[in-house]
């Protein structure tokens, strides 16, 4: 595999630390600036790879597809791309301490160290991106091995995430050059029916959420499908601010979260404790039949948030008729919301390691194009609770 740089990045401004001043831009840049076809993968950088493999293996349903490591040449790195539907994560680990994997295992944990978009053209994306202001972490480069030339190019985003463009349409390897095939097929893997990344949330400091918001829109193109105030979504709970940022096509959603002051210590504040940075919150992940997956999901040991029963006795009266078994739903766990366009269910996983840092949501829309805002207080109450037994509130 051959690596070289194209080209070398232009000026920026929107660092982790630009003042809101310096942000301001003019808003007629707001629409597509450069084309996005989807989420190309999530890389989480672990302190363990191996074994996260098997967490997303056995107890989500993901397949290894490929991998690297000092058995395929890879010296410094072992990564394992894991595969449902069309979902691709990466987990990374390091093999030296000053890596800087594992660096970033020291200060966060295991976390989202890499948002990947399949683009088009990442030089295109680079550019556009890199001259409206965002700071350039990687310029446009070409793998090269035997299945073709892969090309990409990255940005930083909110704390020490990158969002990474990939060009893949001249490269048909089974990832990115550097990669082994593995496919494995595990028997009791490839029913849990995950399929794609709905959302992706970041959380930042309190008064960052509009700088960031500025930046998806001023340098990615990106527009404010939503926003969810301090009133509409805390008072007496864990509060925050939210905004829902999506592309063009409204495939790509990212919002982000700040912490808003309210009774308690915001849960936004406590994940950017644990974090020691800004970061990826929660991803998003679609089913097309949320029963099945939770009823998988939690035979396999995956833990979720325990909404009070209370909630399904009101539930009728809050969103009408809908075409579920409200008992099962109640069984287990999972959370529903209405809006004009329809409803959605959803339901929440526990903190995926041991900072209460980086969760998981299964969401099922049937229409509503939300994000479950008439659950923000029952999901709150549950998060306050969860909060408290780790004595963060
Ligand atoms: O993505 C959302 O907005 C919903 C609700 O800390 C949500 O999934 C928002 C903030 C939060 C947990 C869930
Ligand atoms: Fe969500």
């Amino acid at each position: 595999m051959t690596v070289s740089p194209l080209k070398q990045p232009t000026h920026h401004n929107f660092s982790n630390s630009f003042t809101a001043k310096e942000a301001v831009e003019s808003k007629q840049l707001r629409s597509d600036l450069f084309p996005i076809h989807r989420f190309d993968h999530l890389e989480f950088y672990v302190g363990n790879a191996k074994q996260a493999a098997i967490f997303y293996e056995k107890c989500f349903g993901f397949t290894n597809t490929a991998y690297r490591g000092l058995e395929t040449g890879s010296r410094e790195i072992a990564s394992y791309v894991m595969e449902q539907g069309d979902i691709r994560f990466v987990l990374s680990t390091a093999m030296n301490p000053e890596h800087p994997i594992a660096q970033s295992v020291q200060k966060h944990g295991d976390a989202i160290a890499v948002i990947a978009l399949e683009v088009p053209d990442a030089v295109a994306a680079y550019q556009e991106s890199t001259k409206r202001g965002a700071v350039s972490a990687i310029s446009p480069t070409d793998a090269e091995d035997e299945s073709g030339i892969l090309r990409y190019s990255a940005i930083h985003v909110y704390g020490d995430v990158l969002i990474k463009f990939v060009e893949r349409h001249n490269y048909s390897g089974v990832f990115v050059p550097g990669f082994q095939r593995r496919y494995k097929v595990i028997a009791n893997n490839n029913k849990i029916g995950l399929k794609h990344i709905d959302h992706i949330v970041g959380n930042v400091e309190m008064g960052a959420m509009d700088k960031w918001v500025r930046f998806f829109e001023e340098t990615m193109g990106f527009n404010v499908l939503a926003h969810f105030d301090q009133k509409a979504i805390s008072t007496e709970y864990s509060a925050l601010a939210s905004k829902v940022m999506k592309n063009g096509t409204g495939r790509i959603k990212l919002p982000i979260n700040e912490p808003a002051n309210g009774k308690c210590k915001s849960q936004i504040t406590e994940y950017l404790e644990y974090n020691h940075a800004p970061g990826v919150q929660h991803i998003a992940l679609a089913t097309d039949n949320i029963i099945e997956t939770v009823t998988k999901l939690r035979a396999a040991g995956v833990e979720f948030l325990n909404v009070p029963p209370s909630y399904y006795q009101a539930l009728e009266t809050r969103i009408g008729k809908i075409n579920e078994p409200i008992d099962k739903l109640a069984e287990l766990g999972i959370l529903v919301d209405r809006d004009e366009e329809g409803y959605l269910l959803q339901i929440f996983t526990q903190t995926v390691q041991d900072r209460p840092t980086v969760f998981f949501e299964i969401i099922e829309r049937h229409g509503a194009q939300g994000f479950g805002e008439g659950n923000f207080k029952a999901l709150f109450v549950a998060l306050e609770q969860e909060q408290a037994r780790r004595g963060n509130l």
